[in-house]
């Protein structure tokens, strides 16, 4: 980890992060970035920065995440990175800004990171189309047996005799109710999209959104997720994990849910008990289970892999070329916008926590 890579001289100086003196060459703030990203977007960082990439994608272990806060002005983690209290209080004070890789900050301890007088920032918006679609892609897959069937073909012993009338029988989506629980703007994009399908939209969130946007997306408000779980067909995860919303499907709210429900997630594993869906999967209290985030990544508990019931994916909701490329503008416009002495257009505002 951390070859260091050493700055092409001659590019435009910035203002040192601390004191405002304007700083040059090898005196440019020191960038750690913990994972791999596309290479464009290295390319462009190694330009602009004292950039200290992970040529080789190794996760970092806690004492070299130790180590890059004791060091860098700049920290860009993703959500492999557990920067938790312990980590944070041993940064270094020229450490002011975490511009994490990803719209996810729960990997984050933010509040010891505001005690600390450290911006964190995430990329919002750019990967919301992509999310969208794995999750319309979990809520086709799962009704439709998707996975099964295509596994079937794949695996080689061949099971499948010819068509017929009564195999491999899914069920039908169109006309079904959908409830989405967050509607944020993954939310919003997963309404447009099952609207499309002929899904009736339902759905919970902290705010109820404008009349207007419930018109046009023709959705339907729960004040109370109890009631909308215990009448949707399939349910779809779009909220952050916070405090607030780990666990808040806990086995007593999945209990809710019809013995027939579907529920998807492409959010965060941890806002959903786990254990309590598995065992439902397990005893044939629910329909099916559409997964492409886990509660203890990348572990994964192997009742929801035994199951023809569930699609596993590993945590691919926002993996395309297009939007991590974008996700590293982000990174690079809220590193930049800080480093010239503005504030970063994507802070993460502490309502969020
Ligand atoms: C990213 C995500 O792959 O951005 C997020 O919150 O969940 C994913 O799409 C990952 O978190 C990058 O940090």
């Amino acid at each position: 980890f951390c070859g260091a890579i050493s700055n092409r001289r001659g590019t435009p100086p910035y203002a040192d992060i601390q004191t405002g003196r304007m700083m040059t060459g090898a005196e440019r703030p020191l960038v750690i970035v913990t994972r791999k990203l596309p290479e464009v977007v290295e390319t462009r960082l190694r330009e602009l920065f004292d950039a200290r990439l992970n040529l080789d994608d190794t996760p970092l272990s806690r004492e070299q995440l130790v180590e890059a806060v004791k060091t860098a002005d700049v920290l860009v983690p993703t959500v492999t990175d557990r920067i938790d209290r312990s980590v944070l209080s041993q940064a270094g004070p020229q450490l002011k800004l975490i511009a994490q890789f990803g719209t996810g900050v729960d990997n984050i301890d933010l509040e010891t990171a505001r005690n600390r007088s450290i911006i964190v920032t995430n990329t919002p918006g750019v990967l919301t189309e992509d999310t969208a679609d794995m999750t319309m892609a979990l809520i086709l897959a799962v009704p439709r047996r998707l996975a099964e069937g295509a596994y079937l073909l794949k695996s080689g012993d061949s099971q499948w005799h010819g068509w017929s009338p009564t195999w491999m029988l899914g069920h039908r989506i169109y006309g079904k109710r959908l409830g989405i629980v967050g509607m944020g703007r993954i939310g919003h994009a997963v309404a447009r999209r099952a609207r499309a399908f002929g899904l009736q939209v339902h759905y919970h969130n902290r705010r109820r959104v404008s009349p207007e946007v419930e018109e046009a997306l023709e959705a339907t408000y729960w004040d109370s997720l109890d009631q909308m779980l215990a009448r949707m067909d399939i349910i779809s995860i779009n909220c952050p994990h916070t405090p607030a919303t780990y666990h808040l499907l806990s086995a007593r709210r999945l209990a809710l849910m019809k013995p027939s429900a579907y529920i998807v997630n492409t959010a965060r594993g941890e806002v959903i008990d786990e254990n309590a869906l598995a065992r439902m999967i397990e005893n044939d209290e629910l329909g099916g289970a559409g997964l492409d985030v886990f509660e203890h990544e990348p572990a994964v508990n192997p009742k929801l892999l035994k199951s023809d019931k569930v699609v596993v994916l590993p945590h691919m909701g926002s993996a395309t070329l297009e939007g991590r490329i974008d996700m590293g503008e982000k990174v690079i416009i809220n590193i930049k916008t800080f480093l010239d002495g503005h504030a970063p257009p994507d802070r993460v505002h502490p309502a969020m926590f």
